[in-house]
């Protein structure tokens, strides 16, 4: 919002001068007939960056992960994923009514699970149950503060699901962040998903789009279903402009943004009866509790409010902060400011 420090979310960002110059000059086509010339070349990079064959465009990150869900399944399959994950919880229920998919939802430690605990998940073959198809890991993780999944952990996870026939699906919303915080390649997290979302309009700061990557044949089906779904658009070169500005130009600069974070937490933990652990924020989100401020989140962020800034709570006592390209170093310390006078 104008006039705003806006901490809600890295989805808020406003695209750049040089963004929608790329944009205004995009050359486009009738994409629906496969003939957007930027939309075919933003959807050959994500596929190259992620190591897949084949990459398609969608509108929102929640399309990507329920087209990626609806073409791994069958009605009454069972899918294993993390409580507090996004695909099961922010995304109005799609998995259950698109899909008919049941999930399993397991607690992760910052969102990130363990192989065994989904091997001891994975039913067994008898009629009463459903079937366990799919896995669904999220990297960054969004409610788990912005962690980021050990590849190692992926890589367990992957190979435990190739041995029983399983299906792994990757939100990567955030992916780019996870990749610029541990220096390990996009494709090198992506090889351990059969289908991988990816988001533009997150912290790469692009106004709207995301893609899913897998194979010829997965990515064939996720088309046949974006259609069904509503997807397909037009002359969309005009917005794949901004998502190719986006993965040239901002992905290296993710940096400042956890850096920012990294600032952020640190200044909080100063405020008694604020409690958040600066080790744990590793990419551009921030969680953190304050039961022993005696104020409530909704408190605190109408406080913030009339300090200029805006933040998120997620829940009674919870507030979540995110940092992005919209939000300076010299911000994130007026942030801290408001923060200072909001907790006395
Ligand atoms: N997350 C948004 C809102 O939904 C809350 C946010 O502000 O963090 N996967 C992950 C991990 C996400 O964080 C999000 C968006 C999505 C998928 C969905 O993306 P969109 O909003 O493009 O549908």
């Amino acid at each position: 919002m104008k006039g705003f420090i806006d901490l809600r979310s890295d989805t808020v960002t406003q695209p750049t001068p040089a963004m929608r110059k790329a944009m205004a000059e995009a050359e486009v086509g009738d994409d629906v007939f496969g003939e957007d010339p930027t939309v075919n070349t933003l959807q050959e990079k994500v596929a190259n960056l992620l190591g897949k064959e084949k990459a398609i465009f969608v509108p929102s990150g929640t399309m990507a992960n329920q087209l990626s869900i609806k073409s791994h399944t069958q009605p009454g399959d069972e899918g294993i994923i993390e409580v507090t994950s996004h695909a099961f919880n922010f995304e109005g229920g799609a998995g259950a009514a698109f899909s008919g998919v049941q999930f399993n939802c397991l607690k992760g430690v910052r969102g990130i699970l363990d192989a065994f605990q989904i091997e001891e998940a994975i039913r067994s073959d008898d009629h009463h149950f459903p079937v366990t198809r799919l896995v669904c890991l999220e990297n960054t993780h969004n409610r788990g503060g912005g962690s980021i999944y050990p590849v190692e952990k992926m890589a367990e996870i992957y190979r435990l699901a190739k041995s029983k026939g399983l299906f792994i699906h990757l939100d990567g919303a955030r992916l780019w962040n996870a990749s610029v915080a541990t220096g390990i390649k996009p494709h090198e997290y992506a090889q351990w998903a059969d289908s991988v979302s990816v988001c533009l309009s997150k912290g790469l700061g692009a106004p709207i789009g995301s893609l899913v990557a897998g194979s010829k044949i997965f990515i064939d089906r996720v088309h046949r279903f974006r259609k069904m779904f509503g997807g397909g658009m037009r002359q969309v070169g005009i917005i794949a402009a901004a998502g190719i500005y986006a993965l040239d130009h901002h992905i290296e600069r993710l940096k400042e943004d956890h850096q920012n974070a990294k600032r952020l937490a640190v200044g909080l933990k100063e405020f008694g009866g604020v409690s958040i652990d600066p080790e744990q924020v590793e990419t551009n989100i921030i969680l953190f509790r304050m039961e022993g401020t005696g104020m409530t989140a909704s408190q605190v962020t109408e406080a913030m409010k009339k300090e200029g800034v805006l933040i998120h709570p997620v829940g009674k006592t919870q507030i979540r902060l995110v940092t992005h390209l919209d939000v300076t170093s010299k911000e994130i310390e007026i942030a801290l400011k408001a923060f200072k006078k909001t907790f006395g």
